[in-house]
């Protein structure tokens, strides 16, 4: 579509919206702003790139075998510049301990430091972009039991206490120089595959382990703690230490960040619903936007009726701020490239769509009783002129509409990908 036509559309959309008293430029202003963070594990399914022998995945795993996977850093952010280039605005980035750079060299996980992550930082200092980090309790021969910091054997729990604690001043280090905090998430995998006995134990020793990490001195301007919990995992179908109700009860006590993963509750549970109860008790949370399909399968984010309300609850609540958009899936049976952009693109319109909503009227409708009203204009904005707004969002930020960005991926892939072998 070219240039005047994507701008008139966008005139006689903006004018639409007027007439349900919504200010089109105003939502742009705001909606550019927003930052999320895009995972660096979809490029390369989750691997990192210490290349142990001894990996064994946590309970996750990526299915697929599509060519072209990212196999060191430099591939990597050449692959997150590429998706970066078709996302409109400017975004985070999220990392993992195990995409570490050390040379060559084995570095423990207990003795990484921020130069392992010097080039990382150069890469987004340069690009503008800020850095999300994790910790990697899975994938490592101290994981193999299924047990991490909730390890019955002491030495075990505190070889991972000691790697998130390097992990929180990595974090510190990053959000300093970039000055933007740097959001550190813990998760692990541990838990039961089959009927435990003691459910306490193990929980009061991940507390007591989390315990010691959170107190190691960090500055919590530049390095936001957070938790995730999970409800089972491959390996964990029984018991999963880290419980919703462990970390959410954590996160009120400790005020640290408590990180929803749509994928991580019972499949009719609503994380949208979440939100407005989790956010009286803790100051902030982070979001992992996930598409699970029969089961926590990390699908690729579509704009379905999950990711909508979420977005919507986000909006409504006026929550943007003490929210943290991070995507969390990883699909190797599509291009890779193409499942970062297709995700993120959705999650952004879907959040732009929100964001567009004609709330006040809305809200109105809700206080004098007027419920006819509200459903009848909740389902007017669904076929509202949304799509040219995005198209004229796109235009404006210098990126690929919908219908032309594939065709850039398709081109690197054969110029690209293809020639990694
Ligand atoms: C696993 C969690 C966790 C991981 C990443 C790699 O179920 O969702 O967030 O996906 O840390
Ligand atoms: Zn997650």
């Amino acid at each position: 579509m070219g240039k005047v036509n994507i701008e008139n559309m966008f005139e006689l959309a903006r004018e639409r919206y007027a007439e349900i008293g919504v200010d089109v430029d105003k939502v742009l202003g705001e909606f550019s702003k927003i930052a999320i963070s895009l995972h660096c594990w979809q490029g390369d399914d989750v691997g990192g790139f210490e290349h142990s022998e001894a990996q064994s995945s946590g309970g996750i795993q990526a299915t697929g075998n599509y060519p072209g996977k990212a196999r060191n850093a430099d591939e990597l952010r050449q692959d997150m510049d590429k998706a970066l280039s078709l996302i409109p605005g400017t975004h985070r980035i999220n990392l993992h301990a195990m995409y570490a750079e050390t040379d060559g060299k084995k570095i423990e996980r207990d003795e990484l430091s921020h130069e392992h992550f010097t080039r990382w930082l150069d890469w987004a200092k340069e690009k503008g972009l800020g850095i999300d980090f994790n910790p990697t309790c899975f994938s490592h021969p101290l994981a193999d039991s299924g047990f991490t910091l909730s390890h019955w054997d002491k030495k075990v729990r505190d070889f991972w206490i000691r790697h998130c604690i390097a992990c929180r001043k990595i974090g510190e280090y990053l959000g300093r120089e970039l000055n933007k905090p740097c959001i550190n998430n813990i998760w692990i995998p541990d838990g039961f595959k089959d009927l435990p006995i003691d459910r306490r134990s193990p929980r009061e020793r991940l507390k007591e382990s989390l315990d010691a990490i959170l107190s190691a001195p960090v500055d919590t301007r530049w390095n936001k703690d957070s938790v995730e919990s999970k409800l089972f995992g491959i390996g964990s179908e029984c018991y999963v230490v880290g419980s919703h109700e462990f970390y959410l009860g954590y996160a009120v006590e400790k005020k640290v960040l408590l990180c929803l993963d749509m994928g991580h509750f019972h499949p009719t549970e609503s994380v949208a619903d979440k939100i407005s109860a989790v956010l009286l008790y803790v100051p902030e949370i982070l979001l992992h936007i996930s598409r699970g399909v029969r089961w926590d399968s990390d699908h690729v984010v579509i704009i379905n009726d999950d990711l909508l309300s979420l977005m919507e609850e986000i909006v409504r609540g006026n929550f943007l701020s003490r929210v943290h958009i991070g995507l969390d899936f990883f699909d190797a049976s599509i291009n890779r490239i193409c499942a970062w952009v297709i995700g993120t693109r959705s999650v952004l319109k879907a959040l732009l769509k929100a964001m567009l909503d004609p709330i006040v009227k809305l809200k109105k409708n809700e206080e004098t009783g007027d419920y006819s009203s509200r459903l009848a204009l909740l389902e007017t904005v669904k076929t509202l002129p949304w799509g040219s707004i995005w198209d004229y969002y796109c235009l404006k930020s210098g990126v690929p509409l919908d219908t032309e960005w594939i065709d850039e991926v398709k081109n690197y892939e054969r110029k690209v990908l293809l020639q990694r072998k």
